[in-house]
C-alpha cells in the first residue's frame, strides 16, 4: 500500500493557555498558531495537551489513579474534566472555523478505551478517513475509561505513541512539539555563559545526556526528563521529533516547512 507523509504536531497546554489561571486561554497565540498552521499548507494531525483547562480539575479528582470512592464527587469530576477539555477543544475549532479551514475534533476519550492499564485503539479508521477527506483532525488529552470499570488521563503523548503505532495508510515524517521554551538544554555553556541548547541529538545519545538543571517544565503534566522518555518510546518507530519554542514567530510554520530553526532535533541513528 502507498503510504503518505504527514506530520504530527502536538501543541502543548503551556502554549495555548495560562497555567496560573484555570480555563484561561492564550487566544492571540492560539490565532497565531492556527494562522501558521494554515499557511503551512501541508499535512497533518494536532493534538492539543490540557494546559489550565484538564490538568486542575484532573489533579482535583486525582483521575490519573482511577477510580477512588473515597473522593467526594470524583464521577462527576471525571466528566468535568473531559468538559473542560471540550470547552477548551471548540475554542480552537472555532478559530480555524474562522478562518474557513475545515478540522474535524476527534473525541479521544471515545477512540481509545484501557484494559489492564494498557491503551487499546479499536480502529484508526476515522482519523485515517478524515486525513483523506483533506479534514484537519484535531485530538486532545482527555479521560479514558477503562474496562475493568476505571479510568484514567490519557495525555497528548500517550496519543502520538498509538498514533505510531497504529497509522496504516499514512507515515509519520516528523513529530513535532510546540512548547514556550526553545528544546532540550545541557548542562554545559556556550560563548557568553548560557546553558547550551542541544540542537541535533541522535537517539542513541538520549540516555548520555547532561541536562542543565533549569528546573525546566516542558508541559505540565511533566519535566523535561518525563518527556525524554516518551521522545524515546517514540523513537523506536524511527521517526524524527523536533522540539521547538511555539512563541517565537512563525517557528510553527518553518517546522512544517522543514526550515532551519533555532531548535532541539532528534534523529534517528540511521
Ligand atoms: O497536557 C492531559 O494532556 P497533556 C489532558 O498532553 C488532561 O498531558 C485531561 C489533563
Amino acid at each position: 500500500m502507498d503510504t503518505k507523509e504527514l506530520f504530527i504536531l502536538k501543541l502543548g497546554g503551556s502554549l495555548l493557555t495560562d497555567k496560573s489561571q484555570p480555563n484561561s486561554i492564550r487566544k492571540d497565540m492560539v490565532k497565531q498558531v492556527v494562522q501558521q498552521i494554515i499557511d503551512a499548507h501541508e499535512r497533518l494531525i494536532v493534538i492539543h495537551g490540557g494546559g489550565s483547562f484538564g490538568h486542575p480539575l484532573a489533579k482535583k479528582y486525582h483521575i490519573s489513579n482511577g477510580l477512588n470512592k473515597t473522593i467526594p464527587k470524583q464521577i462527576l469530576g471525571l466528566t468535568e474534566t473531559h468538559q473542560a477539555m471540550n470547552k477548551f477543544n471548540s475554542f480552537i475549532m472555532n478559530a480555524f472555523l474562522e478562518k474557513s479551514y475545515p478540522t474535524l475534533s476527534i473525541q479521544t476519550s471515545s477512540l481509545f478505551i484501557q484494559e489492564s492499564q494498557k491503551i487499546l485503539t479499536h480502529s484508526i479508521d476515522i482519523i485515517e478517513t478524515t486525513l483523506d477527506l483533506n479534514i484537519l483532525p484535531i485530538l486532545y488529552g482527555d479521560i479514558i475509561l477503562d474496562k475493568s470499570g476505571s479510568f484514567s488521563i490519557i495525555s497528548g503523548d500517550q496519543i502520538i505513541f498509538q498514533l505510531c503505532e497504529h497509522l496504516k495508510k499514512y507515515h509519520i515524517s516528523k513529530i513535532i512539539f510546540a512548547m514556550e521554551v526553545d528544546g532540550i538544554y545541557l548542562d554545559e555553556r556556550d560563548g557568553n555563559g548560557k546553558y547550551k541548547l542541544a540542537k541535533n541529538i541522535y537517539a542513541n545519545e538520549l540516555n548520555n545526556l547532561r541536562l542543565a538543571d533549569l528546573g525546566q517544565k516542558i508541559d505540565v503534566t511533566g519535566g523535561i526528563k518525563g518527556k525524554i522518555e516518551n521522545i524515546k518510546k517514540m523513537l523506536t518507530y524511527n521517526i524524527p521529533i523536533q522540539l521547538i519554542n511555539g512563541l517565537n514567530e512563525g517557528y510553527i510554520m518553518k517546522a512544517l516547512k522543514n526550515q532551519p530553526i533555532n531548535c532541539t532535533n532528534i534523529l534517528t541513528n540511521k
